[in-house]
């Protein structure tokens, strides 16, 4: 494209991801948190076998790691926790709810670290201090007074470790309610849908040393450089022994292309790069099912299937093969916007590959359909009979650093009858079987007036969120909002009628209780479940664990309860894990002394080793099932709609806006920006540089849904889609756009038209 820096704050990036520009942006985020001197010893602890897990992404760390991995992004992480300013109750308490309101969430973050438990005062429209003891008093007090259980719903962020995480299940369930919306419904729900059924388990089947067996890695929908910096290392080094990476990414991710290792003295000295993709295909946004099918077409066609491995160990080949050949190349070609060559390129390099990985991300996940589309990925895998065997297999980049541990250790809205049993036998009483809430359905309790009350564990559920004209309001009509949170942001400022933020530790800082020193416990993308301790005094004297400030109010809900020990637990977290192994003996046996040895242990992973836990015992192939056949393409055939994908920058953490740029993409210091392809602003009569406005093209329900102002640039994208940042983007996604099965919201493809500013 031709980007001459004519658009204030936006100009090509012409290097490689990584370099210099990677380890200047780290001394400049500890510099800029006055994280400096701690920060930077804090950093050398990271991801080391005696440190704390890396609050940043959830890929594993090499087994016998000893030198400091290096992570530009992972340091912001740790910067923006270690920040030396502070949100005490004076700071926050200056300013009215609605003046707060007015703050970008940036500079609500960037108050710092909560210091003390504040209660929302009507009277003057302000946060004030309040007591460890008024708080939890006041919340158990609520909560006692719903007229039914269901009425409170449980948010989770993937931060919590596993011992925080399996307390607030169990409070959850004690209290009545499997209403547990996650992150995981707004990120890799899909992925547990969609792998459960055709595999038996909704995770990953690779490690990290398959990686140094793979002959192809085939990546969809994902960007390592900014969000799994560490798989950097992994796919250089399949790149430099020559395997192929093929890409399908609707952007040229620069870190996808090229990168340039931190930690190579060579590649440092003479700034030169590695090569990362040796394809890379720009399919069009949303296009991922037409490539699969292409790709599953053209191997059936062909016989380059692995006969032996479909008839032993697996279901359905005839349904899927029959679907694949009635595709036709014009929707295939159409809908990806790649030509059929294009598709039998890759496919090619598939066919002859001895041993493939397949990588995906939120590109595949965030979709109408996409617990469908992901079971296509699968259903490519097993074709070639790749998986379960060394260098081969399924790799979804999961999001939080331990979202997917959250769930193993029981944070779901649809408990297993499994699970109900298994907490039963150990605690004794019947925990509630109905079904729970996900995000979108406890936003559309909350707009019912059905739900009640809020407790959130970490997170920014508001802004993570889709459609804040409709989700703002319902958070607002709640009797009681509850956050535990590090930072301030606005999903705070959303309170109930009576509202508390109850301010914790962090990863990184020590946390000492009745029983000693305590570590907590996560798990990564991988199944590797590790220890985690951290070695920085506390932001304040008044913060409290995660594990304790949810004991504390299972303490005060269930006073001298005589089946869970709540304030013993939260003493010394190793009867917590003690419990959890209780509750779950085949993953986490033996689970206190396992965690003390360096890099931990692996829950099993049966689908790892072909072994099939599906109820046909087998692993089955699953045709795709649109969720509306009639309008399965985004645009509805409409060619003045758009498809708008939302994307993370490289300075954000989520809703965590860390600074304004996004170098790869070479945008400096804003994040207003709408990115289209030059010939969709110029048939629209625009330009680069102009202010356009978007609406959503098909709201269902009435109600208006745009974003005014945004400055258009032109960017290397196939036609008919956009990109925009993330959360900026989220009004223009209703909320009734999301994948049916798994109730994850469609932010990667929302229909939009494109106009110039109104003035
Ligand atoms: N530094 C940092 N690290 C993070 C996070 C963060 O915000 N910052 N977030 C964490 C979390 S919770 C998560 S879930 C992960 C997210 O990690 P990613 O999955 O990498 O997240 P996104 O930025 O949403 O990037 C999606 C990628 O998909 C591409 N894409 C968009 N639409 C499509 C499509 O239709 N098809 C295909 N094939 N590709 C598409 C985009 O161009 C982009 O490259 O990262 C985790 N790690
Ligand atoms: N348009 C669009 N929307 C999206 C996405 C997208 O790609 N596009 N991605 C979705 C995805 S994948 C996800 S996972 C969600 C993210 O949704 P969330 O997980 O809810 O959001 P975060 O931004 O990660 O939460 C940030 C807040 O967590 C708190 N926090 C930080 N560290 C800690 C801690 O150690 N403990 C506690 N208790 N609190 C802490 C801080 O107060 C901080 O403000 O957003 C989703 N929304
Ligand atoms: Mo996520």
């Amino acid at each position: 494209m031709s980007r001459k820096g004519r658009v204030k704050g936006v100009r090509p990036y012409d290097g490689p991801a990584g370099g210099w520009g990677a380890l200047k942006a780290v001394a400049g985020a500890l510099a800029d948190q006055e994280a400096v001197t701690e920060g930077g010893t804090a950093l050398l602890s990271a991801n080391q076998p005696d440190g704390f897990d890396c609050p940043g992404c959830a890929w594993p760390d090499p087994k016998h790691t000893s030198s400091f991995e290096f992570c530009e992004n992972g340091a912001k992480a740790v910067a923006w926790e270690t920040t030396s300013r502070r949100a005490t109750p004076e700071k926050v308490g200056e300013l009215t709810v609605s003046q707060l309101w007015n703050w970008s969430d940036h500079d609500l973050e960037d108050l710092g670290r909560l210091t003390e438990p504040l209660r929302y005062d009507v009277a003057s429209d302000r946060y004030v201090r309040a007591g460890w003891d008024e708080a939890l008093g006041r919340v158990a007090e609520v909560l006692s007074g719903l007229s039914h259980p269901d009425q409170a719903e449980f948010y989770a962020s993937g931060r919590a470790s596993n011992e925080a995480a399996f307390l607030f299940q169990l409070l959850g369930r004690r209290f009545g309610t499997n209403n547990f919306p996650d992150c995981s419904n707004m990120c890799h729900e899909p992925t547990s849908v969609g792998l459960t059924e055709q595999l038996g388990l909704g995770k990953g089947s690779v490690t990290l040393e398959d990686f140094d067996h793979a002959d192809a890695i085939f990546s969809f929908g994902h960007n390592p450089g900014t969000n799994h910096p560490r798989m950097m290392a992994t796919l250089r080094d399949c790149a430099r022994r020559g395997a192929a990476i093929v890409v399908f990414n609707p952007l040229k991710e620069r870190s996808l292309e090229r990168f340039a290792s931190p930690q190579d003295p060579v590649e440092m000295a003479t700034m030169s790069s590695t090569d990362i993709a040796s394809r890379y295909y720009q399919l069009k946004v949303g296009g991922d099912v037409a490539v699969l099918t292409g790709m599953m077409k053209l191997l059936v066609e062909a016989g380059q299937v692995d006969r032996d491995f479909i008839d032993r160990h697996t279901t359905g080949f005839s349904d899927l093969a029959a679907q694949v050949a009635a595709a036709d190349w014009d929707w295939i070609e159409t809908r990806s916007g790649l030509a059929r060559a294009d598709i039998a390129e890759a496919t090619a390099i598939f066919a002859r590959s001895k041993a493939v990985i397949l990588c995906y991300g939120m590109g595949v996940t965030q979709h109408r359909s996409a617990s469908s589309l992901v079971q296509q990925l699968v259903n490519l895998l097993l074709l070639g009979g790749h998986m379960g065997r060394p260098g081969a297999g399924i790799c979804p980049l999961r999001g939080h650093s331990n979202v997917q541990g959250a769930r193993t250790v029981g944070v779901t809205e649809k408990p297993s009858p499994g699970l109900l049993a298994d907490l039963e036998r150990v605690f004794g009483f019947a925990p509630p079987a109905a079904h729970g809430h996900t995000v979108s359905e406890a936003i559309e309790a909350m707009m019912a007036g059905t739900a009640r009350a809020l407790v959130c564990l970490g997170g920014n559920f508001a802004v993570a969120a889709p459609d804040p004209v409709l989700t703002f309001p319902a958070l607002k009509r709640l009797d009681l909002t509850v956050n535990i949170a590090t930072k301030l942001n606005r999903t705070h400022l959303l309170h109930g009628r009576e509202s508390y933020i109850l301010p914790c530790l962090g990863r990184t800082e020590i946390d000492v209780q009745a029983g000693g020193r305590q570590s907590v416990t996560v798990e990564d993308s991988m199944s590797m479940v590790h220890a985690s301790r951290g070695l920085k005094a506390p932001a304040s004297e008044h913060l409290r664990s995660e594990p304790w400030i949810v004991a504390q109010l299972g303490h005060g809900l269930f006073p001298g309860d005589d089946r869970i020990d709540w304030q013993g637990l939260a003493g010394d977290y190793d009867r917590i894990r003690g419990l959890i192994e209780a509750v779950f003996p085949q993953g986490f046996a033996d689970y206190n002394n396992r965690i003390r040895t360096p890099g931990g242990f692996r829950l099993p992973v049966p689908s790892g080793e072909r072994v099939w836990t599906t109820a046909s015992g087998r692993a089955d192939f699953r045709p795709y099932v649109s969720d509306d056949a009639a309008i399965d393409d985004p645009a509805r055939g409409d060619p003045e709609v758009l498809i708008l994908t939302t994307l993370r920058s490289h300075d954000q953490y989520n809703t965590t806006i860390y600074g304004l740029n996004d170098r790869y993409r070479g945008v400096k210091g804003r994040r207003d920006v709408i990115f289209a392809h030059p010939d969709d602003l110029a048939a629209r009569g625009l330009a680069e540089g102009m202010q356009v406005d978007l609406v959503c093209a098909f709201d269902e329900d009435g109600q208006v849904r745009q974003l005014k102002g945004f400055t258009a640039v032109a960017m290397d994208l196939p036609r008919g889609c956009l990109a925009a940042y993330y959360p900026e983007a989220n009004p223009l996604l209703p909320l009734s756009q999301r994948d049916r099965r798994s109730g994850t919201p469609a932010y990667k493809s929302m229909p939009v038209r494109m106009s110039r500013a109104e003035a």
